[in-house]
């Protein structure tokens, strides 16, 4: 076996098939430069091609595709947010998401398990009802249940959770889970196919604006590149950018931490969310209990993780699964999160021509992958934003008119 997986590996004559091409060089110019080979920017770039014909696009990445936040959130899509405005918006991304295997031609390995937002207080159960009806109203498929019913649906709970017993749910029949991973390869994959560039390990030093306030070029680690239009799809880095065209954004960027137990057997099907012990877990197929926490409460623009982390979230898993003591948690990472005041993000024109932002992702966008691509391809290729994504242009913040998004990462506000 082992000599024939080696003859297999060295023959030049099996060559593993790549997911995109190489680019030895950049061009001169391209139609648009996209910031950041993360779902967002692989995304954009794919609609772009798709949706609009403009194939003469470079995507740009510092590290490899994935690196960022795309490669580091826990994998979580769901529409059941408090909003009209994120209502709707995650909605489509729920739609799109629901046939991007066939569309990418690429098994995604998406899978709808139910996703529980655990209420431990009088208050957060009011705002579960409040979100309910936001979300039936909406067409988004959302119920409030009582622990009688949750334990029915899902019996490994432990309603009286360490003291601060689950007094209901909102419960999200549609909440899936999908590999991250494979998003970002599969868009990667669809755009290349029609024509664009990736080029990975090329770094934005500058970019460059004329005396009209447009952009007309970036320049990189790799040589400088002319364009009119840029698109910035990074998160955590994001100021770093904007500084680069003078703009100021409210955004301050704050580390979210994840980790993975070992694999165990399968015995949770649902998505299990509790905003008051701050913790999120789902179950892989491969069988590890993917964990998170909320945002560690100061400003850091590192991707470092700390024992900390793992030691308040063990002990809130314990609260709620107290047959998990013994369980061995496999690895951790962090990641930078772009928060805006109003947990909502920041998407569309600004007031350099050109320079067009997706960002503000909060706790990472992971869930707004596909309907981010298709948004902000029009913004890109026609100028001007579709109504969906009109509500989170970056002026409404001096024009006070935030949408304060409270059922943003169920997690932490
Ligand atoms: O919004 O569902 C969410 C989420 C999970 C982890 C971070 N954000």
């Amino acid at each position: 076996m082992t000599l024939r997986l080696l003859q297999f590996g060295l023959s030049k004559k099996y060559r593993e098939p790549r997911m995109f091409r190489e680019h030895p060089k950049l061009r001169d110019s391209y139609d648009a430069v996209i910031i950041g080979a993360g779902g967002h920017g692989l995304a954009a770039a794919y609609y772009l091609a798709r949706d609009h014909g403009m194939t003469n696009v470079a995507v740009i990445e510092k590290g490899y595709i994935g690196s960022g936040n795309t490669g580091r959130n826990t994998a979580i899509v769901r529409a059941n947010y408090l909003t009209e405005e994120g209502v709707l918006f995650y909605q489509e991304s729920q739609r799109l998401f629901q046939e991007l295997s066939q569309d990418l031609d690429l098994n995604l390995f998406y899978s709808e398990r139910g996703h529980f937002t655990l209420a431990h207080t009088d208050s957060s159960l009011r705002t579960m009802r409040w979100r309910a009806e936001v979300n039936k109203h909406l067409g988004v498929d959302s119920y409030v249940i009582t622990p009688e019913e949750i334990s029915k649906i899902c019996p490994y709970i432990h309603i009286p959770c360490g003291g601060q017993p689950v007094m209901g749910a909102l419960f999200h029949p549609p909440g899936a889970i999908i590999r991250h991973d494979a998003v970002a390869w599969g868009y990667a994959r669809e755009a290349d196919r029609r024509g664009v560039e990736i080029h990975q390990k090329t770094a934005v030093q500058s970019i460059a604006v004329d005396d009209h306030n447009q952009v007309i070029g970036v320049k990189t680690s790799r040589g400088f590149i002319k364009t009119r239009k840029v698109l910035s799809a990074v998160a955590g880095y994001t100021p770093r950018i904007t500084q680069m065209v003078g703009l100021r954004t409210p955004l301050v960027i704050q580390p979210l931490q994840a980790c993975v137990t070992e694999p165990l057997k399968p015995f949770l099907d649902q998505i299990v969310v509790s905003g008051s012990l701050h913790i999120y877990v789902s179950q892989s197929s491969r069988g590890e209990l993917v964990l998170g926490a909320s945002l560690d409460p100061y400003e850091l623009h590192s991707e470092r993780s700390t024992l900390d982390f793992v030691e308040g979230l063990s002990a809130h898993l314990l609260d709620l699964f107290p047959f998990l003591s013994r369980v061995k948690v496999n690895r951790q990472w962090g990641g930078m999160s772009d928060m805006t005041p109003d947990y909502s993000p920041i998407m569309g024109r600004t007031p350099v021509k050109g320079f067009y932002l997706d960002s503000g992702w909060g706790t990472w966008g992971f869930k707004a992958t596909p309907v981010c691509g298709t948004t902000m391809a029009y913004t890109v290729a026609n100028d001007r934003e579709p109504e969906l994504i009109e509500p989170f242009r970056l002026s409404r913040f001096s024009e006070y008119e935030l949408v304060g998004e409270k059922g943003a990462a169920s997690v932490g506000h």
